[in-house]
Formats: structure tokens, sequence, C-alpha cells
């Protein structure tokens, strides 16, 4: 735990949002200002920003092979847009402005409209001075429900956040500094886990839906409270589930987790400093007919398949930040702090073009003193290990300090694809790039 974070000692009860958790898949989506209750009773409310009068934004839900169509109105007195994280989605519909579509001014309104052909965990937040917006709550949790779905008795959300506050619990207002910039982003001083439902049963099997919506905080999570396999990362299923153990969470990152409930099921982040419980769900009464089933895999998605033979092997360097001759640089002229490849910002011509269903293995080397999640819009990508061998298969892939991770990507996706670091500060002060597929 680090500076100010005074408030994370203080006992974490569970906060479920003001209203319209679950919504149907065409809808209204309303950026405007919103109050919340974040801490505990009596000590005043937060001014945020949210969908619909609350953040986290509604929890869209569509079914796999399904449309979602959503009406966005832009309230709030900056230009906004919608990115769909993790969606194989159609380029238009990205939510990136100045890639693939223009800003949404206050008071404008811009319709995405996409299908969904993979189910799983996925999130949408704000793409436009998102380390600003989606810090101060502009985002939510999109789920596509599988066509056959695993038998559980509960289905539950359970969001990953920290926020930067004063001690009399508003929003922190040095959005932007530098020094959030040049270091780790804008790590908050209350970290929560924010979950859709306050109890379960005993003897339940619950499937938790886990999303880091942090700005820049990397989450190290211990679940307890029952026996559990991990099922999917980014929404996409193991081929195997795996043991629950210390999960890890970049900002960006999902993790589904299948849960035979014991007993009260706790959400604990892990620090130098020990444990800290970052929300709960109260186990009340039993469930008279357990699933005894073992966990099983999810329903599998057909992936396109990587030709390694004939993959463009390419390098993704992560440089700058603080200590570093381009961070010094930065904090000295007032320019960029990161960049990949020695170019920082995003390039007016895309950093590669491809064929359509062309396969890159990618070689992301930090060069850096700090960790970057690294997310490739409009796909997913295989994580290689040390032998080359294909791990997880994701959209958002940490990389630690001086460390390095090839992944393989088949960029089958037609459009502009924007690839950065989900430390949005560092997205911010110029860690991106962008590909073409074509
Ligand atoms: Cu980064």
């Amino acid at each position: 735990m680090k500076r100010r974070e005074f408030l994370a000692a203080l006992a974490a009860t569970a906060l479920t949002p003001a209203t319209g958790w679950a919504a149907p898949a065409g809808m209204r989506l309303k950026a405007e200002p919103v109050s919340v209750r974040l801490l505990p009773d009596g000590q005043g409310v937060t001014r945020m920003l949210g969908f619909n009068g609350s953040t986290p934004g509604p929890e869209i839900r569509a079914r796999q092979g399904g449309r979602v169509a959503v009406a966005f109105e832009n309230g709030i007195d900056s230009a906004s847009a919608i990115h769909w994280h993790g969606i194989h989605i159609d380029n238009a519909m990205d939510g990136v402005p100045g890639l693939t579509q223009a800003a949404v001014k206050p008071g404008d309104a811009f319709d995405y409209v996409f299908d969904v052909s993979h189910s799983g965990t996925y999130w949408y937040h704000s793409h436009e001075r998102s380390w600003e917006q989606v810090a101060k709550g502009l985002y939510g949790p999109l789920i596509v429900e599988e066509r056959d779905p695993p038998r559980v008795d509960r289905d539950i959300t359970v969001i990953l956040d920290d926020w930067r506050l004063t001690r009399s619990g508003e929003l922190h207002p040095n959005f932007g500094n530098r020094h959030d910039f040049s270091h780790d982003g804008r790590i908050g001083n209350f970290a929560r886990a924010l979950v859709s439902r306050e109890t379960v049963r005993r003897g339940d099997r619950v499937r938790l839906r886990l999303i880091n919506t942090a700005t820049a905080r990397i989450f190290p999570v211990r679940i307890t409270g029952g026996a559990g396999k991990v099922v999917a990362h980014d929404g996409m299923p193991l081929a195997a589930p795996e043991p629950l153990g210390e999960l890890v969470l970049a900002p960006a990152q999902r993790t589904d987790v299948i849960l035979d409930v014991a007993g009260p099921v706790t959400f604990a982040m892990l620090t130098g400093r020990g444990a800290y419980e970052l929300g709960k769900i109260a186990a009340e009464g039993a469930n008279p007919a357990p699933v005894k089933t073992p966990i099983a895999p999810l329903p599998p998605h057909a992936a396109p398949k990587p030709d390694r033979e004939r993959a463009r092997r390419l390098t993704l360097a992560m440089q700058g930040g603080a200590m570093s001759r381009m961070g010094m640089t930065g904090m000295m002229r007032g320019g960029d702090f990161w960049a990949f490849n020695g170019r920082s910002g995003l390039p007016r011509a895309p950093w590669q073009r491809f064929e359509r269903g062309e396969t890159a293995l990618i070689t992301m080397r930090n060069d850096t003193a700090f960790p970057h999640g690294i997310h490739v819009h409009g796909h997913h990508f295989h994580e290689l290990d040390e032998n080359g061998a294909p791990g997880h298969y994701r959209d958002t892939t940490l990389v630690d300090p001086r460390r390095r991770r090839d992944v393989l990507c088949v960029f089958d996706n037609p459009g502009k694809w924007l690839i950065h670091c989900h430390t949005l500060a560092h997205q911010a002060s110029g860690m991106k790039t962008w590909v073409e597929v074509v």
C-alpha cells in the first residue's frame, strides 16, 4: 500500500450500484454526472461520472450470436465515446476517437450497434480522455451469455476498482498530473470489489466474473469461501479449467471463476503489507440440491488458427517512464513520457498493415521499469510461454518490467485497431500505436 491509502484500511462493505444493474441489449446509455455513496455510511457522497444515473453503468447482457444496440447520449461537459473492450467488433463501432469515429460532443449522440460472436465477460468504457473519464466512473460490464451456459445457481459480476479520494470523500482533483503520467498512473487510495449480489447460499455453485476497471492498479486477488476453478480469461474459455490460486488482474483484464460456496465469499487484495478485504458476499442458508458434477470447461469458441510458419515477426518495445532518458526529456520539455519502438503517440500511418487473416508473432518487450498491460483492439491473441507453447487466449497481456512476452495474433478483423497500454495515463502520454487489417 502506498501513500494516501488511508482509506483502504476501512472495513469494506458490499456496494451495489444504485440503479439498473441488468439491462437489455437494446438500450439508451447516457453519460452524466452522478453522486455515489462510495464510502461507508456517514462519510459523504462522491461526485463522479456514470451512465444512466450510476457508476458502474448498467450491466449490458446479450446472448452469443445476438446484437447489441446502444443509443449513447453524451450528457457530460466534455467529448466522449464508448469502447466495447474485448468484442471482436465491427471497426466502425470500436469507439476510438481519432481512429474509428469522431468524439461525441457534449449534448450529441451516437448509435452503437454490433453483433457479439463470442460469449464471455467484457466491459465498456470511455475511450476519450479515458485516463480521466474512466477514473471518474464512465464504464460498465458487458456480459455475453453462452448459447448453452454452464449450470450455476448464481452469476455474479465482481468489479475491481480503486479511486483516489480526498479526506472528505471527493475524487482527488489532481487528474493528469505529470507524476502519475510518468510513473504508475492514477493509483487510488481506496480499493473495492463491487459485487452484483450481496448473498449466496452454502452449497451454491456460482460464477464470478471479475473485471479490473481500474485505470492503473494491478490487482493481486485471493478469493476465499469455497472450492473453485478458473474457467476463462478476458472472456475466452480455458480448454481445461485451472486451479483457483492467487489471481492477478491487470487493468482491463477479466477472469471468470466457478466456485462451490462453502461460506462467505471474500475478495482480498494481496499487498506487501498484508491482505486487504475488497469485498464480500455473505452466505445465508443452504442450497438443498447442490450441483455435484465436476466443474467443466465452458463451451469453446471457434478461434482462427495461427499460421506460425509464415507469421510476421515483430517486436513491440515499450520504452520511457520516469528515470529513463525519455522520461527526463518529457519532464523537462513537457512532452510524452512513453513510446512503442521509439515512437510516442498515434502515428499517421499504421505501425503494420496486415492482409486479413495474417498471423503475427509479436515480441512484447518491456524495456521500462514499470509493468504494462497491453491491449489489442478487435482481436484476441495467444500468449506464448518461454518454450513457445501457446497459453491463454487474451485481449490484454501483462508484461512485467524488463521482461518480454511473445504473442501470436491472427489479424482477421478488418479495420483500424488501436494497440495501447491499459494503464490509461501511459496511453495518454504516448504508449499507443495502431495496425490496419485490409
Ligand atoms: Cu503502461
